[in-house]
């Protein structure tokens, strides 16, 4: 198991934080999100033999969102 902390941008209202939280537990090998709506970051536990982080990149990205470097 692997924690990673993104840095999402457009992140603004808990709904947002839904989106995300929500397009994350979709993907195989995620088991566990944590949105934080002030930081701006996601912390991602997940399984690295299943998912890396450039997925759950993408998958941020296709919700809507950006990913900040
Ligand atoms: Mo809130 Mo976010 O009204 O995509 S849901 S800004």
């Amino acid at each position: 198991m692997k924690t990673a902390t993104i840095k999402v941008k457009g992140m603004t209202c808990g709904g947002c934080v839904k989106s995300i939280e929500n397009a994350l537990y979709e993907q195989t090998g995620i088991q566990k999100v944590a949105a934080d709506l002030d930081a701006g970051t996601v912390a991602v536990d997940f399984d690295v033999n299943v998912i890396q982080t450039a997925a759950i990149e993408q998958a941020i990205e296709k919700a809507g969102f950006d990913i900040a470097a």
